[in-house]
């Protein structure tokens, strides 16, 4: 296909693309530096097509965070409280199944489970809480904490990280979501979330979790401190381990929200950063099969425009989003079935109903 474009430096990447040679560094840097972005969005869709078709995914889900309670308190975090503050709670484990029992009519297929680093939690309470969750929830996926709650728990519990991510495999951990890399950046971390665990152990963790056979996604938070050098680095970082282990399932750009962080002086990430996002990601990472537009996080207007700017899913109906929406998110708190369709077919696209694995469920596709 020809296309023309208004910056000339994305003919050469166009024809990288067409002969299947990986990007570069520099080339991600354009990627991010140009301001042809309808020219960037239709060499993007040209992979998402090539890949996906006209097909966009979703997913039945529901996300429950157990605590907001943390140790770490990131900078740019809004959900987070210490013990005692207003707001700061703690779901039991009696508490969690009484939520669940609550819609047992929905045909929820995967439950997404993360919270904070909370000290007064014991291991057990984990184990039992994957296992309450399997066993009111035998036919969904539990997709459940993130490598810094994974390196967390195998302190607490005392174990080495193969024998803390067996014991939550065997009690139900089947998938790992990909929040908590932020930026894998020394200097980023040491700004913004010094407490938490910082590049090194995080690539060593998740390397670990797919070696254990556990699938799992990956994030980058942008629009905070980071450069675009910083952001590409991330993606790299991201393409070598998949490269190393075939672990990663989706990609999501996490669009930063700094209500109510410490950061809330900084402005909202623009629609033209979002959608280059996902473009970036398209671009870069090669080796990954899906890229999510997160609905929650750039709204669901622009999570449409993404279907033709690389994404080929939208993840999910949620039901109730706490973590962005503590930080000023404006989208809705959770959608449903019908409204998640609409707005892939309104896009232009073929709505797949998946589980967590990418299986079309309902016959779809
Ligand atoms: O780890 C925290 C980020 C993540 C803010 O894997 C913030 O399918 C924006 O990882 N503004 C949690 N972002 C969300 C996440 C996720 C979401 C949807 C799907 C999947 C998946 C994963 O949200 C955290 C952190 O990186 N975050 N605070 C904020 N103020
Ligand atoms: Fe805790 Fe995660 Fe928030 Fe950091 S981002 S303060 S680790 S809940």
């Amino acid at each position: 296909m020809q296309i023309s474009f208004i910056d000339e430096r994305l003919e050469d990447l166009y024809l990288k693309v067409l002969k299947n040679s990986r990007l570069s560094r520099e080339d991600g840097i354009i990627i991010y530096e140009t301001h042809d972005l309808i020219g960037l969005g239709r060499i993007a869709n040209h992979v998402r097509k090539a890949l996906h078709g006209n097909r966009a995914f979703y997913i039945y889900n529901e996300h429950l965070n157990y605590t907001n309670i943390c140790k770490n308190r990131c900078r740019f975090c809004a959900y987070a409280k210490d013990k005692g503050q207003e707001g700061a709670y703690v779901f039991s484990i009696e508490e969690i199944e009484k939520r669940l029992m609550t819609h047992m009519d929905e045909p929820v297929k995967e439950l997404h489970i993360v919270g904070g680093l909370n000290e007064d939690l014991k291991f057990d309470y984990y184990i039992d809480l994957l296992k309450t969750i399997r066993r009111i929830r035998p036919h969904a996926t539990i997709k459940a904490f993130t490598c810094v709650e994974i390196d967390y728990l195998s302190t607490l519990a005392g174990l080495s990280l193969e024998e803390t991510i067996k014991r939550l495999k065997e009690a139900g951990l089947a998938m790992m979501p990909g929040g908590g890399a932020e930026v894998l950046n020394k200097r980023i971390q040491e700004e913004l979330f010094p407490r938490k665990i910082g590049h090194e152990r995080w690539l060593e963790i998740v390397k670990a979790v797919h070696k254990a056979g556990i699938k799992t996604n990956a994030t980058m938070l942008y629009g905070h401190i980071e450069t675009l050098e910083e952001r590409v680095d991330h993606l790299i970082s991201l393409r070598e381990v998949q490269d190393e282990t075939g672990g990663f399932s989706a990609f999501i750009p996490l669009a930063f929200h700094s209500e109510n962080t410490e950061l809330s002086h900084l402005p909202p990430t623009t629609a033209v950063d979002d959608l280059k996002n996902v473009a970036a990601a398209r671009l870069m990472l090669d080796n990954f099969e899906h890229i999510k537009a997160y609905w929650v996080m750039i709204g669901e207007s622009l999570a449409q425009v993404a279907l033709s700017f690389g994404a080929d899913d939208l993840d999910g109906t949620i039901m109730e989003e706490r973590i962005t929406h503590t930080a000023g998110a404006k989208s809705a708190k959770g959608l449903t079935r019908n409204q998640m369709e609409d707005l892939i077919l309104t896009a232009g696209f073929d709505p797949v109903e998946r589980d967590s694995f990418y299986n079309p469920v309902n016959g779809l596709a």
